[in-house]
């Protein structure tokens, strides 16, 4: 009897340590096999030690990481906050308020002042959520998980560069939980890349309060990827009734004169000035607005690669500079699908003879092909937009 009770007592205190206890041991581990391997990298002990000094294991990064919600929120909702009416005020005060900084930063990188701001406004609310996240603990946390071990590894080694490099303090070092940085959240790789010093005192620093170097990074990147000043990320168009769907996507390219001629013009009526090859994209669908995509809107897309972000960006930026409203609003209540929800539309499509070439549930040009196909046979607008509607009407 009283044996049994010592073997019980013995179980519950030694062992079955809690989980947290054995992760931070195998997160030690896994640091103490790290050393070496950014070793070998080019990082030196100092800099490492003082990196780690403070390390804490951070289990809200990876419980973030995992849970990250599938991006289905209504383009109209995303924009009413991306593109706040408080946002586009700011937006204008900080072009009047950083004029001199802005101009500076446009000579150089040729990127106009409101482009700047108004990734600035979508990346940190114009620096008011830059991150108080450690960095090197994030990163160091989200390595050791190993969901995206590789990638956050990567980011783990440049962010020991930059601390070896003398641009900042680890102790100043903050960002996101995902591990990304400063007024216009640069992660280590990309900073790596494209930072710059543009006060000249030798440090690219992106987390102080000053958002000069920020801003001119930003402008450098932008420039990296091919910015063409004085030309739009993309122009709100009016579409002729009966229009042939068909012509949208990113794959049918035209001169704004030819979408002209075939009736596509921009909301005041006269044909879009020539600012080189465009696409015609209805993000929602035939409902919702409609747009002539310019190269811009790619280079914005080098910042993050999101339709709705990509259009977030562009239209502060319009507004910022003066622009109205859009004239015609997102659809209100046009969720986008869940990657399930999108697998179910490729499999019931292909079952009905428009195969999708595959049941991935990623939207490319063969879904939207065989969404187009769908749609004309059933007298629908082609317009190849993975909607709820559809998906109801498929099953
Ligand atoms: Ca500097």
């Amino acid at each position: 009897m009283h044996r049994r009770h010592f073997i019980a007592a013995s179980l519950s205190t030694i062992a079955l340590p809690s989980l947290a206890t054995a992760q931070a041991s195998g997160f030690q581990n896994w640091i103490a096999a790290f050393r070496g391997r950014a070793r070998a990298a080019g990082i030196n002990d100092r800099t490492f030690n003082a990196a780690f000094a403070d390390i804490q294991y951070l289990p809200d990064s990876i419980e973030r990481d995992r849970n990250q919600a599938e991006f289905v929120r209504p383009l109209a909702d995303y924009m009413s906050t991306a593109v706040s009416d408080t946002r586009v005020s700011n937006g204008r005060d900080m072009v009047r308020r950083y004029a001199g900084l802005l101009a500076q930063i446009e000579a150089r990188f040729d990127v106009e002042p409101q482009v700047v701001v108004a990734v600035w406004g979508m990346e940190s609310n114009y620096g008011q959520r830059r991150g108080d996240t450690p960095l090197i603990s994030t990163l160091a946390t989200l390595a050791y998980d190993g969901r995206r071990g590789q990638f956050f590894e990567s980011q783990l080694i440049a962010a020991l560069k930059i601390l070896q490099n003398g641009d900042v303090a680890p102790r100043n070092m903050t960002g996101s939980w995902a591990g990304a940085m400063g007024h216009t959240q640069f992660i280590p790789t990309s900073y790596e890349a494209y930072a710059v010093d543009f006060t000249g005192d030798g440090r690219r620093d992106i987390w102080t309060d000053d958002p000069s170097d920020a801003l001119a990074s930003t402008a450098a990147y932008f420039r990296r990827f091919g910015w063409r000043k004085g030309q739009p990320w993309g122009v709100e168009v009016r579409l002729p009734r009966a229009f042939d769907f068909g012509q949208t996507g990113r794959t049918v390219t035209r001169r704004p004169s030819e979408w002209a001629r075939l009736g596509v013009v921009g909301v005041d009526g006269r044909a879009v000035p020539d600012y080189g090859d465009a696409t015609l994209s209805t993000p929602t669908g035939a409902g919702g607005p409609a747009f002539l995509l310019f190269r811009n809107y790619d280079v914005i897309g080098r910042y993050n690669n999101a339709e709705a972000y990509i259009i977030g960006v562009g239209h502060l930026s319009d507004r910022i500079r003066g622009a109205g409203p859009l004239q015609t609003a997102f659809p209100a209540d046009e969720r986008r699908l869940r990657r399930a929800e999108r697998r179910e539309l490729q499999q019931r499509l292909t079952n009905r003879g428009f195969s999708t070439q595959g049941v991935d549930g990623r939207i490319g040009p063969n879904s939207r092909a065989a969404i187009r196909a769908y749609q004309r046979s059933v007298g629908l607008p082609p317009d190849g937009h993975p909607s709820m509607g559809l998906l109801q009407r498929l099953r």
